[in-house]
């Protein structure tokens, strides 16, 4: 018997992710909050750690694959909210316990 070698664990613990952060004007209260969360989601349905805050005009989202930030902007601007900026950058995945 041949060692068996975890190769899905380390290509997991390797893959690459990106944050994104987007400045949006017009965010007024917890609703406009979740609505922003809402059309995130649907534009990139695999959205991870959604994130909203009225208070710093600010919503982030973490995602396998760089989002089209074209179309995310034009499903923002549809809904009445203004984007300001969008960045995203590299994420590196956190494994909490390994050492
Ligand atoms: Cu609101």
């Amino acid at each position: 018997m041949g060692m068996y070698t975890p190769k899905r664990i380390n290509s997991e613990r390797e893959r690459a992710m990106f944050k994104t952060i987007l400045k949006i004007d017009g965010m007024m209260c917890g609703m406009c909050e979740s609505h922003i969360n809402d059309i995130i989601r649907k534009v990139i349905p695999n959205a991870k750690k959604v994130n909203s805050s009225h208070g710093k005009g600010e919503s982030s989202f973490i995602s396998e694959a760089e989002p089209n930030s074209e179309e995310l902007i034009g499903a923002i601007k549809e809904t009445g909210y203004k984007v300001l900026s969008i960045k995203t950058e590299p994420y590196t995945k956190k494994f909490l316990g390994l050492f």
